[in-house]
């Protein structure tokens, strides 16, 4: 117990005195957090967000990806409000809706793409890739192809934390003091071309990693994989954007061999590539997808998952020998005001044509972030849609200078995040030019000066 006294209520000292005495947060080094204390968020508007020092920061990351229609907004908070005095909580377990449901699963299954009809709800997208590979366990079950059971996803894929989605996601430290990834789970190359590309050209290269793929079909033999897994473009891998060959060659593969497609859209979906969902953007039909984040602009704890009719049909569909139930399911699965403030979202991308703002606004997004090739630390520059990263060449231990980046333009008021040494820019897609070129300005002036 400290006896010096305690800091003014209220004041950044405060906030960080109590975490740090009892907050366990993800995905943070604990000994580094005791030190420096939190940064502590305390309002948001728009495309901006202030500190506990009153500090106002742009954020070019939408809150972890999930701040599409950007903060405050009023539409979002009347429905949930409206709804939680309506019904704020019923379930949907055991033949049961809600209004706020039941609309919602109308709308999802209209955007999403092919026959892909049918929607589950969960709260995260941890939660929804588990649902998922237990959905396939069913599926082949159900189809009598009990062999197939290894899903197949990508070296630096993310996929969510608990252990079926850390054992589909591909990050080594991840794995390593966890005992993971669980059996069943195996990982093929990524399609890193700046990284991993060599000689190849992007377009050599894209057929190459997708036939690893094959390969590893192959080597496992078709009749015992069940699934491949992954992101149309891998986020926080640090923005990993496939070249075009990829991801028609992985459809081509997964159908040859029966393997079932599952697309985590949880970044790439609801307009950060320009369409809906990145499958549209990169002409690929998977059987299954995985959304959260911007489906409720990350105002309420949502994720969800749709899946194709064949996948409908034979998991609910009639067994030999009756009827079959689903036996899975979450507490909050379709919570009453998180669909609510989902279909606000979705009222929102489309009354303020959200997703053809950011499709308009990428090229002058993707100019401005490439004018920065000039300066001696970047390494490489890539984007897509509105989706970019920087990497910074190293300076000694990987990840130093990436931290000291990230920590200097919090300094001079831009919010992105860093990845080892990248720092990776997804901005709201309510952004329009002078914040794309306070974020170039920003972003020139830190790199500069690193
Ligand atoms: N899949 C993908 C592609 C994700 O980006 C998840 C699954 C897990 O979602 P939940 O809702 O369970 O957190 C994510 C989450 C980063 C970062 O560093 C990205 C996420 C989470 C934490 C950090 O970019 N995305």
């Amino acid at each position: 117990m400290s006896r010096t006294a305690p800091a003014p209520r209220n004041s950044t000292a405060h906030w960080q005195a109590l975490d740090r005495e009892h907050h366990l947060h993800p995905f943070t080094e604990h000994k580094g957090l005791a030190q420096s204390g939190a940064r502590i968020i305390v309002k948001a508007d728009g495309t901006y967000l202030w500190d506990s020092e009153g500090r106002r920061l742009l954020d070019a990351f939408a809150g972890l990806w999930c701040v599409n229609v950007g903060y405050g907004r009023k539409e979002l908070a009347d429905v949930a409000h409206k709804q939680m005095l309506e019904l704020p909580y019923y379930n949907t377990f055991f033949k049961t809706s809600t209004p706020p449901a039941v609309e919602l699963t109308q709308i999802l299954a209209e955007m999403t793409p092919g026959n892909l009809n049918y929607v589950f709800y969960g709260l995260s997208v941890s939660d929804a890739n588990d649902t998922i590979a237990r959905m396939i366990r069913q599926f082949w079950n159900l189809q009598g192809k009990k062999t197939k059971k290894t899903i197949i996803a990508r070296e630096n894929g993310y996929h969510g934390s608990t252990m079926v989605a850390a054992s589909i996601s591909g990050m080594n430290y991840m794995h390593q003091l966890a005992d993971l990834p669980l059996p069943g789970f195996v990982h093929i190359v990524q399609p890193y071309w700046y990284g991993l590309g060599g000689k190849l050209s992007p377009a050599e290269f894209g057929l190459q990693a997708a036939r690893a793929l094959e390969d590893k079909i192959v080597e496992l033999g078709a009749d015992n994989v069940a699934a491949f897994f992954a992101e149309p473009i891998q986020g926080a891998g640090g923005v990993i954007i496939p070249p075009d060959s990829y991801w028609p060659e992985i459809q081509r593969i997964c159908r040859k061999h029966d393997v079932l497609l599952v697309a985590d859209e949880v970044i790439c979906g609801f307009g950060r590539t320009g369409q809906t969902f990145a499958a549209q953007s990169f002409g690929v039909t998977p059987d299954m997808i995985t959304m959260a984040k911007g489906i409720t602009n990350g105002a309420q704890p949502m994720g969800a998952v749709a899946a194709s009719e064949r996948i409908h049909d034979t998991i609910m569909g009639a067994a030999p020998e009756g009827a079959i139930e689903f036996f899975h399911g979450y507490t909050y699965s379709g919570h009453p005001a998180a669909c609510a403030a989902a279909l606000a979202t979705l009222d929102v991308y489309k009354k303020d044509g959200l997703f053809e703002r950011g499709r308009e606004l990428s090229p002058y997004f993707l100019d401005a972030v490439f004018s920065l090739k000039d300066i001696p630390v970047v390494a490489d520059i890539r984007g897509y849609g509105m989706f970019a990263a920087i990497d910074v060449h190293p300076d000694g231990a990987p990840g130093r200078r990436g931290q000291a980046f990230q920590k200097k333009l919090f300094a001079n008021g831009l919010n992105l995040k860093t990845t080892g040494d990248c720092a990776i820019l997804a901005p709201p897609l309510i952004a329009d030019r002078s914040h794309v070129d306070l974020i170039a300005d920003i972003l020139r002036k830190t790199l500069v000066a690193l």
